[in-house]
């Protein structure tokens, strides 16, 4: 009888292993982005399936969905739909995985980056391990960095050169919360909205501006919806994460995790430089269809910094003390 067991859970054994082992992958992968191939976050996803493909002769294909369509629009439930294998894979923004990943938030603290050095020394950093571990442990494996950009904010009432310019002003956010304390600490009016539903909502009015790097600004048009002024205060980045659900992951041989892991690497290197060295002409292109552009003095910057600091009282508990000073350190060892 003994016997018998044994036999029968060597058999059970086997069985389990040889699915497991043999697991079939997908016929396609589907990859949730907001913004399509026309902008630089669409292209990195392009890249990214593009490599794939070739490296893997095939084997492995994957199909974008931009404009959040995989979450009807809601670009904040993408997470969450990774998470729970709704979504294959996703190059997505830390401001869209906030609500899910409350330590994403950290790149939303204003004014914590000032330049790309700074954006870079978190994200190549002991910082940016610390965040990706977060992310995995939450139920998706992150794997390669890319780049939305250092947001700008736009508005169709005034020039802003100063945080009471800002006054009353109704200005559309999305992701997090914490753009809310932080547009209600310098005496704006924020809206929390989709992507999908701004330009809709600048159009009509129903908002006066917006937050977004010049990428988008140009790309999408937002000038042609009555945003004439751009002020440059580079107030924060939201990098660009290229991902897996953790059930899809699991199925890869380590061979394809390595593969897809790398092609994410050499996506996000390749659209991080793109999209840097094409700002100069955004900027021009924007200024010639009659945007008025202002840049902050550093005495303006500085009111901006100073205005901002109690959503570092409030939200450094949420995004965890010590990964806040990590990357305030790096900033300064930049
Ligand atoms: O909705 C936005 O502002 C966008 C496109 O930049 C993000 O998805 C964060």
């Amino acid at each position: 009888m003994l016997k018998r067991c044994s036999v029968l859970a060597a058999v059970a054994a086997t069985v389990l292993f040889s699915t497991a082992s043999q697991a079939q992958y997908k016929d396609e992968y589907t990859v949730s982005t907001v913004l399509p191939s026309a902008f630089p976050w669409g292209q990195a996803a392009d890249k990214w399936v593009e490599l794939v493909k070739e490296r893997s002769d095939g084997r492995i294909n994957m199909k974008i969905y931009s404009n959040s369509q995989l979450v009807a629009g809601d670009q904040t439930k993408e997470f969450s739909a990774m998470r729970s294998g709704l979504i294959d894979m996703a190059v997505g923004s830390t401001i869209n995985w906030s609500p899910q990943v409350p330590e994403l938030n950290l790149f939303s603290l204003p004014f914590l980056m000032p330049d790309y050095a700074a954006l870079d020394a978190i994200t190549q950093g002991e910082a940016g391990k610390a965040v990706f571990a977060a992310i995995e442990k939450r139920g998706v494996t992150p794997l390669a960095w890319g780049e939305n950009g250092f947001r700008e904010l736009s508005n169709s009432k005034r020039t802003i050169q100063e945080p009471s310019d800002l006054d009353g002003l109704k200005i559309r956010v999305v992701g997090s919360p914490l753009f809310q304390d932080t547009f209600t600490t310098l005496g704006a009016n924020p809206t929390q909205m989709s992507w999908a539903d701004a330009k809709p909502a600048l159009t009509t009015g129903a908002v006066d501006g917006q937050e977004n790097p010049l990428s988008v600004f140009d790309v999408a048009r937002i000038d042609q919806v009555g945003q004439t002024h751009l002020t440059l205060w580079h107030y924060m980045a939201d990098p660009l994460v290229f991902a897996v659900s953790n059930q899809v992951w699991n199925q890869f041989s380590p061979e394809d995790q390595a593969l897809l892991k790398q092609a994410a690497i050499d996506a996000g290197q390749w659209e991080i430089k793109k999209s840097r060295a094409e700002l100069d002409d955004t900027l021009a292109a924007i200024e010639e269809r009659g945007v008025e552009v202002t840049e902050l003095t550093q005495s303006q910057h500085d009111a901006f910094v100073k205005a901002t600091q109690s959503v570092y009282e409030k939200w450094t508990p949420r995004i965890g003390e010590d990964l806040v000073k990590q990357a305030q350190e790096a900033v300064s060892n930049r």
